[in-house]
């Protein structure tokens, strides 16, 4: 009786405002996939490896409409058709092409994939094909026909199949091509695997024909009270109601929609997430039609100053740079048990802070990062030199970054969205980041804006920022590899940071390499000692930084690049990480560790 009373007390009637569908710039994504009725279409695909792209155009037996797609079976033993996907080789979905096939390692270009499955038609439901991620090009055939394409590695997307789906027997063929092209988000060069294929899960995913597409679920900027937002049902009567309960805060709260919108806003005091206490409220959102559960954390990110504040008070950033590839194995990480190894590894460095380099991560990582108490950085790939005066490279990185917080816009862990990393200063660069700097703030004006910057060694009096991306965004990220590029470790206490900015900086690399196991004088590159002497310098540097607000050193784990082919050292990898691909701890691992207990912030 008491709850119900509760209840009555939150329970608001809001009338919709003026948002409507048209207003959402987001992409067109189901939000928490997860908690939708969703049948997995990962496990092994048939594949046919096409560097000729022959199953697409220019074979007198396969004209540009009668491809590999079409999956065509011979019907006589006369019949030629030179492709047969039943007989082909078969790669995991999820998972990369270089890691699963000693003939693909360094593999650029297409692959065709195909999938049968089952389906059962139900008049009442809508059908959705969802990935979670391809790279780089994914063009979707579903039995013969093409239902659309994708451009861009890390994020997902999605098409509605309700009525292309048969019942019974369907199957799916996707090309995946992962050439690097100069006009593409990253360019041609970057320092890790380019690897292939179907790297995340892919989902069928059923809802009912009126259902909750989308939501956002937050504290406004600067206010601990009131938890507002707004719910997008597809295929919605205005005056149907939605239903937002929080069973913990004994907040239920009904909202009206208009052209597919219902807004809200109540007042409630959340316990709020931080690392020190990364709480996660059950969140029920109800339409006439559906329902979904999500599991939200509440908190406020600002800066004052050079400070970073985290629900209003000042927190220091101890972080460390992830890239996306699994312990052990290496390739692509393909598992929550994969993600959570990263994560306790970053855990056991005393780190409350990860940067996902230098792209979006899977969305179980990012949840599980959040439960986990990280802070995080999520980045796009607009990495080193990209065509800036190119208006095809800005909109496909403008949908790169939309997708992304598009997925993990009710994600309070993430605060940090990043536009860019080491972009080289002039006036095409600087537009085309700030344009991304409005969109982002434009879809999210509750996190913090920034970029890793390339400033080493400018100005007189040591290390001066004044790239003038500084204006644009709100926190500073620097690289600087001083000890390892730039100068000998012993010069680095020394040197003096300044910033024409006063805004939070953030080291977001720094480190050097070792081979796990080689041992030496401090003196010798790739020992174990040189890189702990990198360390212990850069943290003395860093220590005098006034403005710093944390760091994120380069990087927790040795990851595959084809840039590093120093043999018996590199091999492919780069050597930076504090744990080598096997998991073993190298030294500047507990150099960080002990700076990480130790300093008082
Ligand atoms: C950087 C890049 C990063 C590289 C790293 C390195 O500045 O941002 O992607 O892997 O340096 O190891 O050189």
């Amino acid at each position: 009786m008491k709850n119900l009373v509760n209840i009555l007390i939150g329970l608001f009637l809001i009338l919709s405002t003026t948002l409507t569908a048209q207003n959402l710039e987001f992409a067109d994504l189901l939000q928490n996939i997860n908690s939708r009725q969703n049948t997995s279409l990962n496990g092994k695909w048939d594949i046919i490896v096409d560097p000729l792209e022959n199953g697409y155009y220019n074979h007198r037996l396969l004209p540009k409409d009668n491809g590999y797609f079409k999956n065509a079976k011979m019907t006589s033993p006369s019949d030629l058709i030179e492709y047969n996907f039943d007989t082909s080789f078969q790669l995991d979905v999820p998972g990369d092409w270089n890691t699963q096939m000693d003939k693909l390692y360094y593999y650029e270009g297409t692959v065709w994939y195909k999938k049968d499955f089952t389906y059962h038609a139900n008049s009442d439901k809508l059908a959705f094909l969802y990935f979670e991620a391809v790279n780089y090009e994914a063009i979707v055939y579903l039995n013969g026909e093409r239902i659309g394409s994708h451009v861009g590695g890390y994020t997902p997307f999605q098409f509605e199949v309700t009525n292309k789906l048969k019942e019974g027997d369907n199957f799916v063929v996707v090309k995946v091509d992962n050439k690097r092209k100069k006009e593409n988000v990253p360019t041609v060069n970057q320092d890790w695997w380019n690897y292939g294929g179907i790297t995340r899960s892919v989902h069928l995913i059923t809802t009912p024909k009126s259902y909750i597409k989308d939501y956002s679920i937050q504290l406004p900027k600067g206010n601990t009270t009131t938890i507002d937002g707004w719910v997008q049902v597809e295929n919605s009567k205005d005056g149907d109601l939605v239903t937002i309960n929080i069973p913990e805060l004994k907040k239920s709260v009904n909202s009206i929609l208009k052209n597919g919108i219902a807004k809200f806003s109540v007042k409630a005091k959340p316990v709020l997430w931080s690392p020190y206490s990364p709480k996660l409220y059950e969140v029920i959102i109800k339409t006439p039609t559906d329902k979904l559960t999500d599991h939200i954390g509440f908190r406020t990110v600002a800066t004052d100053g050079s400070k970073i504040l985290l629900n209003n008070k000042p927190i220091f950033l101890k972080g460390i740079s992830i890239h996306e590839e699994a312990p052990f194995k290496t390739g692509r990480v393909t598992s929550k048990e994969e993600c959570k190894i990263l994560l306790q590894w970053a855990k056991e460095l005393g780190c409350n802070f990860i940067r996902l380099a230098h792209y979006p991560h899977s969305e179980t990582m990012v949840r599980e990062a959040e439960k986990m108490g990280f802070m995080i950085w999520s980045e796009i790939p607009v990495y080193w030199t990209v065509q800036f005066d190119n208006k095809d490279t800005y909109a496909n990185a403008q949908n790169q970054l939309t997708e992304m917080i598009s997925r993990d816009k009710n994600r309070a862990a993430i605060l940090l969205w990043s536009m860019a990393n080491e972009t080289p200063e002039g006036e095409a660069r600087l537009s085309f980041i700030a344009d991304l700097a409005k969109q982002a703030r434009k879809l999210d004006n509750t996190r913090l804006i920034t970029a890793a910057l390339d400033t080493q060694g400018k100005g007189n009096d040591g290390n001066l920022i004044e790239d003038p991306l500084g204006t644009i965004v709100d926190v500073i990220g620097i690289n600087n590899y001083c000890g390892w590029y730039a100068g000998a470790p012993e010069t680095c206490p020394d040197i003096k940071w300044a910033s024409k900015y006063d805004k939070p900086m953030i080291m977001s690399e720094v480190g050097g390499g070792a081979l796990y196991g080689l041992h030496g004088n401090k003196n010798e590159r790739w020992t174990e000692e040189y890189q702990a002497d990198v360390y212990k310098k850069n943290i003395e540097m860093m220590r005098n930084i006034k403005f710093l607000a944390g760091l994120s050193p380069w990087i927790l784990m040795d990851f595959r690049s084809s840039r590093r082919p120093l043999r018996r050292i590199q091999d492919d990898f780069n050597r930076k990480g504090l744990i080598s691909e096997q998991g073993m701890k190298k030294q500047a691992f507990y150099i960080l560790k002990d700076y990480y207990n130790n300093e008082n912030n």
